[in-house]
């Protein structure tokens, strides 16, 4: 029996399935927590929801920014979803998009496990937040996208305002909360998320630190494992785990184990080829996959890059 944390997918089927193998992981007694952004830019995001779907008996998902964006893209008229890239195309149009879409929006933006002694998030908290107080608010949202106002939820989720307080209320609550939970890497000591710094530590403006890092933030009384922030690369310390090795930039995919006793971190290689810019897509081999109402030959737009 394992339990093993992975990082973000971005759509790259056979990576997965290769580090499942290395892991030699095992759907009777393994469990998998999956930390977010399944899908997206890695060219295989139909076929990598499918395979999460059908281990969802056996595996935590978190949201991450990506999928949250998939799930917005999915609530448009047929028209404005075909421009988005070829990859989500393949997932909008596919015969079972509702049901992978439906399961995809009852995700939690946090998973928790107290006895195991580990909480998940896709990208990180505010600085005030506990991990009580983070589960809460991911609950508020969560109730949010699983009840009859997800179609609003999911239109006013975009922005980077206002930045986080207690005493927000309504969607820009929500949006607070949903940015932090999917889109955190820097903020300032009082919470203010820096959207646009992405590069590694060391690389932000004065004021501004990892969000893990800034001083006087709440103690935390779980270890936390979370993905995101690939060029953080495979980080531990701070009281968290990092695991977005950039396998969809051709990085590693990484398997973080959380009841091992020491540490036992699993990677295979990444794409073998960098994921282009969505004009220039690779056209990698393929075997045959039903073309139900697929469309990959419409005008390519760059929507996926307004939340990397
Ligand atoms: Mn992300």
């Amino acid at each position: 029996m394992a339990v093993w944390a992975i990082g973000d997918l971005q759509g790259c089927h056979d990576v997965t399935q290769r580090l499942l193998e290395k892991i030699r992981f095992d759907p009777a007694v393994d469990r998998l927590w999956f930390c977010g952004d399944l899908v997206n830019r890695g060219g295989q995001s139909i076929e990598t929801l499918r395979l999460v779907h059908s281990l969802r008996e056996v595996s935590h998902v978190v949201l991450g920014n990506h999928d949250l964006s998939l799930l917005a893209v999915s609530e448009r008229t047929p028209d404005e979803q075909r421009r988005v890239n070829p990859d989500l195309q393949g997932v909008l149009f596919a015969p079972d998009a509702q049901e992978l879409l439906a399961w995809l929006r009852g995700r939690p933006l946090c998973h928790v496990d107290r006895s195991l002694g580990w909480m998940m998030v896709h990208a990180g908290l505010s600085p005030k937040w506990t991990t009580q107080l983070a589960e809460k608010h991911a609950r508020e949202v969560e109730a949010r996208l699983r009840g009859d106002g997800y179609r609003k939820l999911l239109k006013s989720m975009y922005g980077d305002g206002p930045e986080w307080s207690p005493r927000l209320q309504g969607s820009e609550r929500d949006r607070a909360i949903i940015n932090i939970f999917t889109r955190m890497r820097y903020c300032s000591p009082r919470g203010r998320v820096a959207f646009e710094q992405k590069g590694p530590p060391g690389s932000q403006p004065p004021g501004l630190y990892p969000w893990y890092a800034v001083p006087g933030h709440a103690q935390r009384d779980l270890k936390i494992v979370c993905g995101h922030w690939s060029a953080l690369n495979l980080f531990i310390g701070n009281g968290i785990h990092a695991i977005d090795t950039g396998a969809v930039w051709s990085g590693k995919l990484t398997a973080l184990q959380l009841d091992a006793d020491g540490l036992n971190v699993v990677q295979v290689p990444g794409r073998d080829v960098p994921a282009p810019i969505p004009k220039h897509r690779h056209h990698k081999p393929r075997p045959a996959q039903p073309q139900g109402g697929q469309r990959h030959d419409g005008p390519r737009h760059a929507d996926d890059q307004r939340r990397s």
